[in-house]
C-alpha cells in the first residue's frame, strides 16, 4: 500500500495502481503505507473501480511515533505506526540554511534503532558549509553518511537505496523534495514549498511511497507530515541504544538507573574523557522530552 487519502488506499499490483477501501472484516486493524495487503473485488484498476483490502500481511518492521493529535487519551498517548516494512531511515539534514539540529538527528536515530531499521545520514547543502563539525559529533557512531550538493554524484546514494524501502525524514527546507526529484525525475515534488500538511494539525496519514527507477523493488517513503518522532513509547534503555557511545559507561550505573539522578555514573565517565559531553546532554534532553513530538 503506497498512499492513503480520506479512506481510499492506493495499492500497487504489478506496477498498476489500484484504489481500494478497507474491508469491514479488518476490524480496527490499521493499514499503513508500506503494508503488504491482500485484495478482493474489482482489481481491474479501471477508473471508478474499487477493490477491498481483506488482509494485512505480517510486518517485517514498524516505524512508530507517539501520536500528538486528538486521539491522545488520558492514559497516555497512542503509539502510531508511521510506515510498515521499512528497511532504512534516511535522515535528511542540511549543513546550513537551515543549520543541522543534532537533537532532531539524535531523536531520529533512537526511533530507527527502536524500530530495528538502519539509519543513513544524508547531509545536503554541502556547497554551503562543511560537514566536519557535525561528523565529529557522530564520530563514535557507525552511522553511514552521504554528502550532497547540487552537482554531487548521486551514485553512492543510489547504491545505498537499491533494493530497499527507505523512509525519508527531515525538517522543511533541508532539500528533501529536491533530492526526491533528482532520484525520481517524474516525482514532481514541489521545491521551496512548505508542506501544507506538515504545517497543519493532521499529520498522521501523509506518508507516500514512491518507486525508485533503479534496483529491485526499491522505494522511498516521503513523510511530509512527520515533523519528528514522539518517543513516549520508547524505554530509557531503548533511548540509550541511540547513543551507543554512552552504552559502555552505563554499565557502571546502579540497577535500573534512569540516567537523570545524581547516582548516574555517566557524568564521571564522560568527565574522564570517554565520550563527548554534548552527547550526554542530548541523551538527557531526549529522556526528559520523550513525549514531545518535535525537537
Ligand atoms: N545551496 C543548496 N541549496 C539547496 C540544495 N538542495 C536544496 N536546496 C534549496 O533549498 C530550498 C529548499 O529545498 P526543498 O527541496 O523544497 O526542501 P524540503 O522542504 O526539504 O523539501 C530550495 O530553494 C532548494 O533549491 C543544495 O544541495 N544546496
Ligand atoms: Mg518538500
Amino acid at each position: 500500500m503506497v498512499a492513503v487519502d480520506r479512506g481510499r488506499y492506493t495499492v500497487i499490483v504489478d506496477t498498476q495502481e489500484i484504489t481500494a477501501m478497507r474491508a469491514r472484516e479488518l476490524g480496527r486493524k490499521s493499514v499503513v503505507v508500506g503494508d503488504d495487503v491482500r485484495l478482493v473485488g474489482d482489481i481491474s484498476g479501471q477508473p471508478g473501480s474499487l477493490a477491498r483490502i481483506v488482509r494485512v500481511e505480517e510486518r517485517r518492521s514498524v516505524l512508530t511515533r507517539t501520536a500528538d493529535d486528538d486521539d491522545s487519551t488520558a492514559e497516555g498517548r497512542l503509539e502510531r505506526v508511521v510506515v510498515a516494512n521499512a528497511d532504512q531511515l534516511v535522515i535528511v539534514s542540511a549543513l546550513a540554511d537551515p543549520p543541522p539540529r543534532t537533537g532532531f538527528i539524535d531523536r531520529c536515530l533512537v526511533a530507527a534503532y527502536a524500530a530495528d531499521i538502519e539509519p543513513l545520514l544524508c547531509l545536503t547543502k554541502a556547497d554551503l558549509a562543511g560537514a566536519s563539525e557535525l561528523l565529529d559529533y557522530y564520530a563514535e557512531l557507525e552511522v553511514p553518511h552521504i554528502l550532497l550538493s547540487p552537482d554531487a554524484d548521486l551514485e553512492p546514494l543510489r547504491d545505498r537505496l537499491s533494493d530497499l524501502v527507505s523512509v525519508f525524514v527531515g525538517h522543511s527546507g533541508v532539500g528533501k523534495s529536491t533530492l526526491v526529484n533528482r532520484l525520481i525525475p517524474t516525482a514532481g515534488r514541489a521545491v521551496g514549498v512548505v508542506s501544507a500538511i506538515g504545517k497543519g494539525r493532521h499529520t498522521s496519514t501523509s506518508a507516500v511511497a514512491l518507486p525508485l527507477p533503479f534496483g529491485r523493488d526499491s522505494w522511498i517513503v516521503d513523510t511530509p507530515g512527520v515533523r519528528s518522532f514522539g518517543l513516549a513509547h520508547v524505554s530509557a534503555d531503548d533511548v540509550l541504544h541511540g547513543f551507543p557511545d554512552l552504552v559502555e559507561g552505563s554499565t557502571q550505573c546502579p540497577p535500573n538507573c534512569e540516567h537523570l539522578a545524581d547516582d548516574c555514573k555517566l557524568d564521571a565517565w564522560v568527565a574522564a574523557g570517554h565520550a563527548d559531553v554534548r552527547r550526554l546532554e542530548s541523551f538527557r534532553r531526549l529522556l526528559t522530552s520523550r513525549d514531545q513530538t518535535s525537537t
